[in-house]
Order: structure tokens, then sequence, then C-alpha cells
């Protein structure tokens, strides 16, 4: 097991989380889609059951200056962005012309681990200092909860994909309501579009969350790439060359005109993916089917969901929040 995975057995520790565990009992909570409810924690509403992952990666995680980190909050795009980056960081390993893609064979999500949900629930099966370089894993947790070893502390690099809160609120209620670890009643567009509102949806406020990675690009534009899932439906070839650059391996004019791009883009879209049986099966963790990460991938959907009185509260509350930010979305 490695060092940063290794949970501390002497006296001490165990009093640590003791007390850590007797805190988190008395921290706000709120009700949300998932049975576990989300929780208040360093200003940000976490799904209760994952908090205490997310101490140990802030104490342990020991970031390399290769490290790629995929961040977002969910429902913004993260599973394309975990193949694209897959795809374009293992390019070299022939998978275009043989059709032995892991995509094929492998949900992004399992290709692409996530601190909080995965490497942190059970650091014993998770061994990061055997991932062989540039490590790539994802995150959800906002910028200003990551920890500083990756923030001041290392080259390690976060790609961030960002999408509009209407597709995004739209995107997440189906996901919710088609999920079996959700809250036994039904659970509305209405609910939803509140507990958006207030920021309670998980891992918001979505203001904050956005605005964190927003304003960290800006100071730091070699640290941060702030994507947004808007832009790379309308330039999916123009974003993902964005991505390459940024993470160091720029597509060279013979990849260009041999059409690896293309290639890139077509194994990792919604229709190539949604159809694959990898995608149709399977679960991500339990309860969480593979199915449920492929949906429409529509800009605009809400359009066909959301009432007109919901998306004027969105939108009145986005503007005031992202109001002087210089961040915008296309909602359509
Ligand atoms: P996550 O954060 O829980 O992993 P995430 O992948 O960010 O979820 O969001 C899922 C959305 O991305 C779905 O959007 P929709 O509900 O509006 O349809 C899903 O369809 C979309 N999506 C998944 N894969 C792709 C892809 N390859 N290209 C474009 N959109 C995709």
């Amino acid at each position: 097991m490695s060092n940063e995975a290794t949970h501390g057995g002497d006296d001490n520790n165990d009093d640590d989380q003791t007390l850590e565990l007797l805190v988190l009992t008395q921290l706000p909570k709120a009700n949300s889609w998932l049975k576990h409810g989300v929780t208040l924690y360093q200003n940000c509403w976490f799904p209760s059951h994952i908090i205490p992952n997310i101490i140990t990666f802030q104490k342990q995680f020991k970031p390399k200056d290769e490290d790629i980190i995929l961040a977002s909050i969910p429902k913004s795009g993260t599973t394309w962005l975990k193949s694209l980056l897959f795809s374009i960081l293992n390019r070299n390993q022939h998978y275009y012309n043989n059709d032995q893609h892991p995509l094929l064979t492998t949900n992004p999500h399992h290709l692409v681990s996530s601190f909080e949900f995965t490497i942190y629930s059970n650091p014993k099966f998770h061994d990061l200092s055997t991932m062989s370089s540039p490590r790539l894993i994802s995150t959800h947790i906002p910028y200003a909860s990551l920890p500083d070893s990756i923030k001041l502390y290392s080259k390690s690099r976060i790609v961030y994909v960002s999408r509009n809160p209407l597709d995004l609120i739209v995107s997440l209620w189906h996901f919710g309501t088609a999920h079996p670890d959700r809250r036994s009643h039904e659970w509305t567009m209405e609910e939803c579009v509140d507990e958006f509102c207030r920021g309670e949806t998980m891992f918001g406020p979505y203001w904050d969350h956005v605005l964190g990675f927003w304003k960290a690009s800006l100071e730091r534009p070699e640290k941060v790439l702030f994507l947004k899932y808007e832009e790379m439906k309308e330039d999916t070839f123009g974003q993902a060359k964005r991505v390459a650059e940024f993470v160091g391996l720029r597509f060279s004019q013979e990849e260009e005109s041999d059409g690896v791009v293309e290639q890139i883009l077509e194994m990792c879209s919604l229709s190539k993916l949604k159809d694959l049986d990898v995608n149709k099966h399977g679960q991500v963790r339990p309860n969480f089917d593979n199915k449920l990460f492929f949906r429409k991938g529509q800009v605009g959907d809400w359009i066909n969901h959301l009432s007109p009185s919901m998306v004027e509260r969105v939108n009145n509350v986005t503007n005031e929040k992202l109001s002087g930010s210089g961040l915008s979305f296309k909602m359509a």
C-alpha cells in the first residue's frame, strides 16, 4: 500500500478520527435526492457519506508535477471530458487503427477514477503510487477545498469543465429520478430547482463551484484550464486541441493530417459511447448504472423541462452571483 493511502493506526490518529466524526455529526444537513443527504462542510454541500473520504484525500494526497486533475460539478460534462482526456493522453498506444481502444470495453468512469468516490473510499485498494504518469484523476471537490499540495506545491494541472445551470439542473434531475439510491419519495423538478437555488445541490453552491475554478483559471492560466460544455459542443475539434495543448501534448501537424483528432472525437462522442454494450449494462459503482451517464447531451434541453418561472428564478440568482466575474454561459 502506498504511504499516501495509508491510514495511521496509532492512538492519536484514532482520537483525531473520532473527534472528526463527532464534528461531522454536528454539521448542517439538507435533504437531496441522494438517500444519504448532503452535509455543509467547508462551505460546500457534499454528499454526506463521502466527507471522511474527502478529509483523507485532503490530508494524504501527494501530487506529482505530471498529474492531470479533471474537475467539475456533477452533470457538467465529466464523462465526456474523462473520455477525451484519457484518449488524448494515451493516443500513442495505437488504439485507433486496431479497434483496441479501452473505451470500447470500459466505462470512462472506470478509466479515470475519482478521488472522493473511489480512490479514498477504500485506500487499501487504490494504490496511487503504481499508476503510470501522467496520472489522470477526477474530482467534484470545489477549488477552495482542494489541498494546497495540489494548488500551491506542485505543477500538477487542473482541467475544469462547466455547464450552463439550466441544462445542468435538467441533467441532474434525470439522473436523480432514474437513480435507485434516491430518497424514497418522488423528486419533482420543482424540488430540484429549489435545492439548486438554495445552493444545496450536491457539491454546490453551483456558483461558488464555477467561480472558484474560473478565478483560478484567470489568475493562473498555466495551472487551470476552464472549459464550457456549450463550447465543447459547438467546436469539439478546437476545444480538444486546447485540452491537448494545455496538458503538454499538442497534436502534431502529422497527427492532424492523419485524422487523429477526428478519430478521438468520434470515439468519445455521445452516440458512440451510449451505444456500446459496456455502457448499456454494468455499474460505475453500486447503484450507479453506466447507462445513467449518457442521455441527450443537448445544449438548451431545459426548454423542454423547466417552466418560465423556474427559468426566471435560476437566471436571476445566477446573474446576481456571477455579476462582475466575466463568466457567462450560452443557454441554447
Ligand atoms: P457526472 O458528473 O455525474 O459524471 P456528467 O458526465 O458530467 O455526469 O454529466 C452527464 C451529462 O453529460 C449528460 O447530459 P444530459 O443529461 O443533458 O444528456 C450526458 O448525456 C452528457 N454526456 C455524457 N457523455 C457525453 C459525451 N460523450 N458527449 C457529450 N455529452 C455527454
